[in-house]
Order: structure tokens, then sequence, then C-alpha cells
């Protein structure tokens, strides 16, 4: 059955691939599941029948059949776990995988997420320049563990999988801080996912959105 997804109608991101929607994107892309995608705009995201996707009354949300899910990383874990290509089969391989799934949304996207409010919710807060350097330390700290770990591999445990799609999703919101550049091994791993074909459709989609609605 094909999916739908739900993405931002007008992206605010003005299609660079940073929206949540890109991450499942991907990992439809990569497993070669084709899609549909429901465009919400920001009222319709907040009115009842989006509510009922997604309680907080965000993207994306995926529905197959009477399936509805949301948040992105449950997501991607349920098409890694229904298709070949995200997840090992052999069951501690998998495990591990599933383990750098929730480090990149637990471990690493909360400091990240932090620095962006810290720009754009906080800017104006008399502290906002004081606390600057604490937030960007708090994720280089993570930053340096994660390249430490990765050290010269190409990908985190072996080959290729939903735990480096997720990974790599949360990095790239780094993109227009410079942080990334500060971590080279962290950087060419950001790219070599980037070159990777399924992403580069799944970011072309998200960009035919936004290029149609500019
Ligand atoms: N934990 C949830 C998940 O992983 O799915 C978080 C979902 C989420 O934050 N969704 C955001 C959303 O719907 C879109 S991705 N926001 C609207 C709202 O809350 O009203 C976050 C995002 C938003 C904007 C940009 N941007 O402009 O660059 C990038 C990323």
């Amino acid at each position: 059955m094909k999916p739908t997804i739900t993405a931002f109608e007008r992206s605010p991101d003005r299609g660079r691939g940073l929206a949540r929607d890109m991450r499942v994107r991907w990992a439809l892309e990569e497993v070669g599941q084709p899609y549909d995608v429901r465009l919400v705009s920001f009222t319709a995201m907040k009115e009842p029948a989006h509510r009922a996707r997604n309680p907080f009354a965000q993207i994306p949300t995926y529905e197959e059949g009477d399936l509805v899910l949301f948040e992105s990383g449950a997501i991607i874990l349920h098409i890694a776990g229904r298709h070949a290509g995200l997840l090992a089969r052999e069951a501690d391989a998998r495990a591990r995988a599933i383990a750098w799934m929730f480090a990149a949304i637990n471990t690493i996207e909360p400091p990240i997420l932090d620095l962006q409010v810290a720009k754009f919710a906080e800017a104006d807060k008399p502290w906002a320049t004081e606390r600057l350097p604490l937030v960007l330390d708090r994720i280089r700290r993570r930053l340096r563990e994660l390249a430490a770990r990765l050290d010269d591999a190409d990908w985190l445990d072996g080959a290729f999988s939903a735990g480096d799609l997720l990974m790599i999703g949360v990095l790239m919101r780094l993109k227009p801080s410079g942080l990334l550049e500060e971590f080279p091994n962290l950087a060419a791993y950001v790219a070599r996912g980037e070159a990777r074909p399924a992403f580069q459709r799944a970011f072309a989609a998200q960009l035919a959105v936004f290029s149609a609605h500019a």
C-alpha cells in the first residue's frame, strides 16, 4: 500500500531540506517505496483533521491504510522494519543501528535545537549573547564525541543504516552554523549521505514543493 506523508505547503527553510519530512522522504527513497505527499499549510496543521494525525499539530506524519504515525524517528523505524535496506537482518547489528537512531534524536538533536531556539526565539533577550557560547559548546561536546566514534569509517556501524540516515538528517541542521566544518570527518560523513542517490531524489522532491510555491 502506498503511504502518504505530510510536509509543509510553504517550507520556511526555502527547500533546503531542513524540515523533518526530508528524512522520511529519504528513508522511503532508500527502500524504494513510492509515496504520496499531503501538503499542509500552517493553518491546516493546527486544525482537527491534522491534529488527529499528530496530536502536536506538526509535520511529518505517515498514513498507510489504517495506520497513522507521527514522530519522524518512529516513522523511519516503521519503514526500516517493513523493508530491507535500512536495518541489518542480524539481531545485534539491528539493535545497534536502532541505538544510533535514538542517539541521533535523543542525544545529538536536542542541543542543536537549542541553538535554533537561541538564535530565533531568544536573540532579543538581554542574556542572549552571554548564553550563546554555552549553547555552542554543548553542541561541540557531542560532535567531538561523535567524531571520535566515527573516526575514519564511512558509517557509524558497518553498512549504511537508518541510524546513519537519522544522524545525517540531524547534523544537516548545523549547516548554517559552520560548526560542522570544525569536525572534518563529520562534514565528510554528511556529504557522503547527501551523495546517495536516494538522498538526492528526496531532496529534489522537497525542493520541487518549495519551487512550485515560491
Ligand atoms: N519530534 C517531531 C518529529 O521528529 O517528527 C518534531 C516535528 C517537528 O518539529 N515538526 C516541525 C513542525 O511541524 C517541522 S520540522 N513545525 C511546525 C509547528 O510546530 O507548528 C522543524 C523545522 C521547522 C522549520 C525549519 N526551517 O524553517 O528551517 C526547519 C525544521
